[in-house]
């Protein structure tokens, strides 16, 4: 056993051992969640890679089967590349995936199941024809890769998108196709955006307008609006709008063109990237995967043999209160885990102060919390309290009127280490009031060579709600989610004192101004089993 051992987490998916990167091809079959995922079966850093695979009842024990394909044809030699997986109607499941070829241009393959009837689907064929797709003239050999699960058209054929970039223009390529081994080319685009450079894993789904369930695919219609998702290669954050689609002419169009694919909203504002979701037949909802980096040094990853996390799966609705972004929430599995819970009522935090919160051991949580601040303080907001950004301010140390007060997670007695996670009330441009959820790394770790960023977003706050958040913290990633899942931050830290249950938990409310009142339930999570 190693020393970094502890580094590993207790209910977040990960492989035994090795690189792993994007979620591959997720779908429900015959009793099966399963997950495939770009593994590195030699080393914990990228490299040649395959499809590592992992089945589960329900999303969170996992049991890991061998892997699915290797880099064993010319159209695949250099990486068994990022994919997508089809249920077609008569049940049987199709596969398009990116080959990076012998000469290391990107293609697309097509594979199925060896054995249907295997509900496990241990064994894969790759399809003698391929590859199925090249690309087209004017696209770079290199610049043309994750192909999606496919939906209807109205003339009841499939259609799929693959993201690329022309010049540094992102855009989504449209192909129709009856059988996945011929494709036809749309003329049109499914989207495109100046400046925002190659889209990788883009993802397009329907949402209901009206209902919380998911959506299959292939939905579209009067009740249903569309999202596009694309992995900035430039930025390497997963960037989502909202609009609306035309199936005829096989086009997206975002809803605000101000907060269009890349330059508006973020599935997550910490560490997220190459997510994909998919239709979970079996509970009528829509599930999103992720993959968590590691945010410290290659050198740490070969020392510790492994790297990188899934997210907690998510599912994925249209929040029907603003209509203008959608809702992330822990799958309700996650739930499963809880065991001890501790409940704090109305625990008044006074200004410039911090409460230690008496559990057991913190180092795998799940917290839910609701907060109010002193009304009558809100007229304490002044010009200094104007423009506030999580990433360009102070963190959690910076005090102002309304804000910071959150809790600080995976934190040492003293506080030498702590990852505190937080609200910040402050005035819009407008005059407003403006929320912010943060999450600050700065003092995460008293190692010097991981990443100490500051990260957050803007949360909408409708009249009449309270502020509230849930926490996971499981060892070395903490997920956060701010008003039932509005704004999402995901963190990976490295704390270095708070292993073998040394860890803490603390509330602390450093505004200037308003005392906070605080509601808490924390549960300790058990371990799942991966
Ligand atoms: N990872 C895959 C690509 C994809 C990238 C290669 C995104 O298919 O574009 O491992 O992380």
């Amino acid at each position: 056993s190693n020393m970094l051992d502890w580094q590993r987490t207790a209910f977040h998916f990960q492989p035994k051992k090795n690189w792993m990167n994007d979620p591959n091809g997720p779908v429900f079959y015959k009793g099966w969640y399963h997950l495939f995922y770009q593994y590195h079966p030699d080393a914990p850093v990228w490299g040649k890679i395959v499809w590592g695979h992992a089945v589960s009842k329900d999303l969170i024990n996992w049991r890991h089967l061998p892997i699915a394909m290797e880099t064993d044809q010319w159209y695949d030699e250099q990486g068994v590349w990022t994919g997508s997986a089809t249920i077609l109607p008569d049940g049987q499941l199709v596969v398009l995936y990116t080959g990076s070829t012998n000469e290391s241009v990107q293609v697309q393959n097509l594979a199925y199941p060896a054995d249907p009837s295997d509900p496990l689907l241990i064994k894969w064929v790759k399809y003698p024809g391929n590859p199925v797709l090249v690309p087209p003239p004017g696209i770079d050999t290199k610049d043309f890769r994750d192909p999606t699960t496919a939906w209807k058209t109205p003339e009841g054929k499939w259609r799929i998108t693959i993201g690329s970039k022309i010049n540094k223009t992102g855009i989504s390529l449209v192909y129709d196709t009856e059988d996945f081994k011929t494709f036809e080319l749309l003329d049109g685009l499914l989207h495109a955006v100046p400046g925002t450079g190659m889209w990788e894993c883009v993802d397009f789904y329907p949402v209901s307008k009206q209902n919380e369930n998911g959506l299959d695919t292939s939905v579209d219609g009067p009740g249903v609006k569309h999202v596009v998702k694309a992995s900035m290669d430039d930025d390497r954050n997963d960037y989502y709008a909202i609009g609306t689609y035309d199936a005829h002419k096989g086009k997206w169009t975002p809803d605000n063109p101000t907060l269009d694919v890349g330059i508006g909203l973020r599935y997550d504002y910490g560490i997220y990237y190459a997510s994909k979701t998919f239709y979970d037949q079996s509970k009528q909802r829509r599930v999103l995967w992720s993959w968590i980096k590691e945010t410290d040094t290659e050198a740490s990853d070969i020392n510790k043999g492994w790297a990188s996390l899934m997210g907690v799966p998510r599912t994925i609705v249209l929040d029907k209160k603003t209509q203008s972004n959608i809702i992330q929430w822990p799958v309700e599995e996650i739930n499963r885990l809880r065991t001890n819970m501790t409940v704090f009522k109305n625990i008044v935090v006074e200004a410039g102060s911090i409460v230690p919160l008496s559990i057991p051991a913190a180092s795998q949580l799940d917290i839910v919390a609701e907060f109010e601040i002193d009304e009558k303080t809100v007229n304490r907001l002044n010009g200094d309290d104007v423009g506030y950004d999580c990433v360009k301010n102070g963190g959690a140390a910076e005090r102002g009127a309304l804000g910071p007060f959150g809790f600080s997670v995976l934190a040492t007695e003293g506080l030498k280490e702590h990852t505190p996670v937080y609200f910040y009330v402050a005035k819009g441009v407008d005059g407003n009031l403006q929320t912010f959820f943060c999450a600050d790394q700065a003092r995460s770790s008293t190692a010097n060579d991981v990443d100490k960023s500051i990260y957050g977003s803007i949360v909408p706050v409708l009249k009449g709600e309270k502020l509230s958040m849930r926490i996971l913290v499981d060892h070395s990633i903490v997920e956060s989610f701010a008003q039932e899942g509005r704004t999402c931050i995901t963190s990976r830290v490295y704390p270095t004192k708070t292993i073998n249950n040394n860890a803490r938990l603390f509330l602390f409310n450093n505004a200037t101004a308003t005392k906070v009142t605080a509601s808490i339930n924390v549960w300790q999570m058990n371990s799942a089993h991966i």
